[in-house]
């Protein structure tokens, strides 16, 4: 059983490596709980609610059976546990495409984001929104099955075109072959493809699909678990986030009483000081500093710079562009000095009082992108992680 509350502790604490050390370290079994939903995607009419049924082993005409038909669209996300595997929810969604009235359900209802895994289910030949599919998919680097529905159509309809050649073995072959080719091409490795009926359930790859899904269970909740966790511990850094928010005062002060001594420029050159500082400080403190990174990196087999590229925090220049009120401050101190002052009154007060807020909201963001960061580092992390052999 995997305890979700040791790796928010870790991510408390800023120890990134033993939050994701401790995870990796787990054996397939404890993710046995884990629930895996499955989305079954596809074209409008390719037999995506048919093959739920074919899975579930209900007739069309069950009441507990998804929708189906030529004339039956399927317009809402329906949830179905599968029966044999625990904690397996077969969803059925909309087809991709516009209907015939124009309306593109699946564009309006569907967020492929919410599930772990996908079977693609198509039927006839592979086309763009298969391509389209796929790539989504892969973009959020999950996995898919590839289930070619309808053979039993397709083999009918090759018997009576040309039933002196008809050999059901091998025109099966070809359509699987044709399906894994156009994968590829999409850049899928080793893609996974089915031919099945959604009609005849005990027949062709049907039964070989339902044991490499059991054969894949645990492996499959694993990549789910994993890549869940970096949502999970939000709550988390949001926690941590205000806890550091509030240590945020004493160091805007600080700069406010800088930013009024009589220097023009100080203000400036103080705040960037401090906020690069503080920053360092949020770094170790979230466990996004350096030493941290390369840990988490080698732990994962990447390099500390593909970490370090989704981090936002560390670029300066935005922070530059905060600090621009500080010019109004430095200009007043000039100009009481080139009016003969001795002591530029107006521009120290105006220079630590754009100072002190400025700086004050400039460390707030900073923390919030620290802590923005944690959770992209920790969602490259772990989806590196994921593709490492267990
Ligand atoms: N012969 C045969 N017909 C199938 C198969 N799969 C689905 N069908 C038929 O194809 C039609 C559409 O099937 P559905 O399961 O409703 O397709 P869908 O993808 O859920 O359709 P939408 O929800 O509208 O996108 C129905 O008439 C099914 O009976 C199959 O493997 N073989
Ligand atoms: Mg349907």
């Amino acid at each position: 059983m995997m305890d979700i509350e040791e790796f928010k502790g870790y991510v408390y604490d800023g120890s990134l490596v033993d939050a994701v050390s401790n995870v990796l370290a787990k054996p397939l079994e404890a993710f046995a709980n884990t629930p895996l939903r499955i989305a079954v995607v596809g074209e409008l009419g390719s037999g995506k609610s048919s093959f739920i049924n074919a899975m579930l082993g209900l007739d069309a005409d069950d009441p507990r059976a998804a929708e189906t038909g030529i004339h039956t669209m399927t317009v809402e996300v329906k949830t179905y546990p599968y029966p044999t595997l625990p904690q397996v929810i077969l969803c059925d969604l909309p087809g991709k495409g516009s209907s015939s009235f124009g309306e593109n359900t699946f564009a309006k209802k569907v967020d492929l984001n919410c599930f772990d895994f996908f079977i693609i289910v198509g039927s006839q030949r592979f086309r763009s929104t298969h391509a389209d599919l796929v790539h989504e998919i892969q973009e959020m680097e999950k996995r898919f099955y590839f289930v070619r529905a309808k053979a039993d159509l397709d083999l009918m309809a090759t018997k009576r075109q040309r039933p002196s050649a008809y050999n059901e073995e091998k025109i099966l072959l070809r359509i699987k072959e044709d399906c894994r080719e156009c994968l590829i091409k999409e850049w899928v490795r080793d893609p996974q493809v089915f031919i099945v009926s959604n009609m005849e359930p005990r027949c062709f790859d049907f039964p070989l699909l339902q044991e490499t899904l059991k054969a894949d269970l645990l492996r499959l909740k694993r990549q789910a678990f994993l890549l869940s966790l970096p949502s999970i511990c939000m709550p988390t850094l949001e926690k941590k986030k205000e806890a550091r928010k509030r240590k945020i005062w004493l160091t805007a002060i600080c700069s406010g009483l800088i930013a009024a001594i009589p220097v023009p420029g100080l203000s400036f050159m103080a705040a960037m000081f401090l906020f690069v500082n503080f920053r360092t400080q949020c770094f170790l403190d979230f466990g996004l500093d350096d030493r941290s990174l390369a840990a988490l990196a080698q732990l994962v087999g990447k390099s500390e710079a593909v970490l370090k590229a989704v981090m936002k925090s560390l670029v300066l220049k935005p922070v530059i562009l905060w600090r621009l009120p500080d010019l109004v401050g430095a200009t007043v101190m000039i100009a009481e000095y080139s009016y003969g002052w001795s002591f530029p009154i107006f521009g120290c007060l105006l220079s630590g009082a754009i100072s002190l807020p400025s700086t004050y909201f400039m460390l707030q963001k900073c923390v919030s992108d620290v802590a923005d960061d944690t959770q992209r580092v920790l969602t490259k992390a772990l989806k590196a992680a994921e593709k490492e052999p267990v």
